[in-house]
């Protein structure tokens, strides 16, 4: 498909990515590695799993086991050094509009700066700003938490809704669920999201409306779904509180930029909660958007999320490639997806509170990295964003393990594991990490031929009891999962994912391809909802389903 070369973006001095010397090397030197065994790599070097390691800001990184030699890695830094690596890393956090197609800044950093740092936007410095709304949010949460804060009838709030979607529900979700552990138990949380009016009908049926406050998230504050299910919550917390509109300021609450529509909703802009242009709904969630976090975990351990989250951002911006980790995880995601042809990651954290962090994370890489365009618009000639995905262990190891031991395809995996449990039960949390070690050594080194026969297997079964190896992995433990330790990890895969858009030279903080969906949709809405038969004008399947679902719904 041709692009069309927007003037004025081309020259950025880097050459294409597959004319880059370091590139080319490593297509020669893959075909190399692609022959060595992880068994081998091992036996070779004794000290190989203590060397390939890295570990900062609290965070231990083994990557040993991962298809790579001494030379993969230091081609793959060099590549890093020749995409300009190093410099879009400091465009990023001086504030530049790194995001060219929307001429925004992109700045998630600066919401985890501490008090007197500057970071200057349009003449401006922003870090004030975010103080001034962290202090807001942290006000308007001991009121809450301490039941100051009162709903229409005088009573105390038990229920917090909040209600958005993608980027506003995400990060919340994740954290929240994250973070439980910490979590204000007297309080009950729940997050809508689906325009599906289940959705809904669901986090309310068995709550109080004179309990009840929502929190409306939403940066546009036009979102299909947020907007829908924000009306939907409106009629029914009036109704339950005898339609006095007066309810509406002591039961709702938003979080956008767009002051305007916030009141033309009818919420009072003082319980509003603001932020910025430059924050992308994916890396929002230590933003205003982490309203419900803050109100489920208070805002002491907010503030130590954040400063996870900056801990991590100070390691990225400074470290020396070769020890940075979200650098190193960046580029053996490159080294799988363009030279072994890899088509996703697995994420598999060992840490039942950490179940939404794999869907959190499919948001944050796959809407980042999904580009098939360079940034001067130029068609790209190679893979760009793989799928991420996964489960919380063990229980993925009773399902789909099976295809990454022994099936066809190459699945590196992320494991993600912690020292100390948070619910400390008899053995439990030896077992768990007893399984997350055996797993990546499953992995890594398998079980030969010669093995399984020595075990006494007839001929006939031994080919189907050999696990072959070679598959990799990374490790990724910390001492606990605290809010602090969850930041470090959110920033560590946000950087990993920079990193990767960042060689592939794509645009990882637009979104023009949720767009058309969103268009079309709106198209469709009143065609299903007309009285007479509408003239439809789509292919001859959209039309037929339209027709369908019509008769369906009149059926009903
Ligand atoms: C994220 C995307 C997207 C966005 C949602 C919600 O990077 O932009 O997931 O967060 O579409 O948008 P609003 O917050 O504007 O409702």
């Amino acid at each position: 498909m041709a692009t069309q070369v927007r003037a004025g973006t081309k020259s950025r001095g880097i050459e294409p990515l597959t004319k880059r010397k370091a590139w080319k090397a490593l297509q020669t030197h893959y075909k190399t590695v692609r022959e060595l065994h992880l068994r081998n790599l091992f036996a070779d070097d004794p000290k190989r799993g203590e060397r390939m390691t890295a570990e900062a800001v609290g965070l231990f990184l083994d990557y040993s086991k991962n298809r790579i030699t001494g030379e993969t890695l230091k081609l793959l830094i060099e590549l890093a050094e020749e995409s300009g690596l190093r410099s879009r890393i400091d465009a990023m956090f001086r504030g530049e509009k790194i995001n060219t197609t929307e001429q925004r800044a992109v700045l998630h950093t600066a919401l985890r700066a501490p008090k007197g740092a500057s970071i200057v936007v349009d003449g401006g410095n922003v870090v004030p700003q975010v103080h001034a709304v962290l202090d807001k949010m942290a006000d308007f949460s001991n009121r809450v938490r301490g039941g100051d804060w009162k709903g229409h009838t005088g009573k105390r709030i038990r229920n917090v809704i909040n209600i958005g979607i993608g980027g506003s529900d995400l990060g919340p979700v994740m954290a929240y669920e994250a973070l439980k552990h910490y979590s204000e138990r007297a309080i009950t949380f729940r997050f809508v999201s689906n325009i599906d009016g289940t959705d809904f009908a669901e986090a309310v049926r068995d709550l109080d409306p004179s309990e009840t406050l929502f929190s409306v998230s939403s940066k546009t504050f036009t979102t299909l779904e947020t907007m829908t299910n924000a009306r939907s919550a409106r009629a029914w917390s009036l109704d339950g509180l005898g339609g006095d509109e007066r309810s509406v300021a002591k039961h709702f609450v938003a979080v956008s930029t767009n002051a305007a529509e916030v009141a033309k909703f009818g919420i009072d802009t003082a319980n509003m909660f603001g932020f910025w242009d430059w924050v992308g709904g994916r890396y929002s969630m230590d933003s205003a958007i982490g309203l419900a976090t803050m109100l489920a975990i208070g805002p002491d351990n907010f503030r130590a999320l954040l400063d996870g989250f900056h801990q991590m951002d100070e390691h990225f911006r400074t470290a020396p490639f070769e020890s940075n980790l979200p650098v190193l995880m960046g580029l053996l995601a490159i080294w799988y997806n363009d030279f072994f042809g890899a088509q996703t990651v697995a994420v598999l954290p060992y840490e039942q509170y950490l179940k939404r962090f794999p869907a959190y994370l499919q948001q944050l890489t796959m809407e980042s990295n999904g580009k098939h365009v360079t940034l001067d618009g130029t068609e790209v000639t190679y893979a760009t964003g793989p799928i991420y995905w996964g489960e919380p262990g063990t229980n993925g190891q009773h399902s789909f393990y099976q295809l990454i031991h022994q099936g066809t395809r190459l699945i590196p995996c992320d494991f993600i594991a912690f020292g100390q449990p948070l619910n400390s039960l008899g053995r439990h949390h030896d077992m768990l990490l007893a399984n997350v070690l055996a797993q990546s050594e499953a992995l890594a080194f398998g079980k030969t031929p010669e093995q399984v026969k020595a075990e006494g297997t007839p001929d006939w079964l031994v080919p189907h009891r050999v696990f072959e190896g070679n598959r990799p992995s990374n490790t990724i433990l910390a001492d606990r999962l605290t809010p602090e330790i969850l930041g470090k990890l959110v920033a560590l895969y946000e950087h990993s994912v920079f990193t990767q858009g960042a060689i592939w030279q794509i645009n990882s903080f637009d979104q023009w391809g949720v767009e058309l969906g969103k268009v079309l949709a709106q198209r469709i809405i009143p065609e299903l909802e007309s009285k007479t038969d509408p003239a439809l004008g789509h292919d001859s399947s959209t039309n037929s389903l339209i027709r369908r679902y019509r008769k369906l719904k009149e059926a009903s």
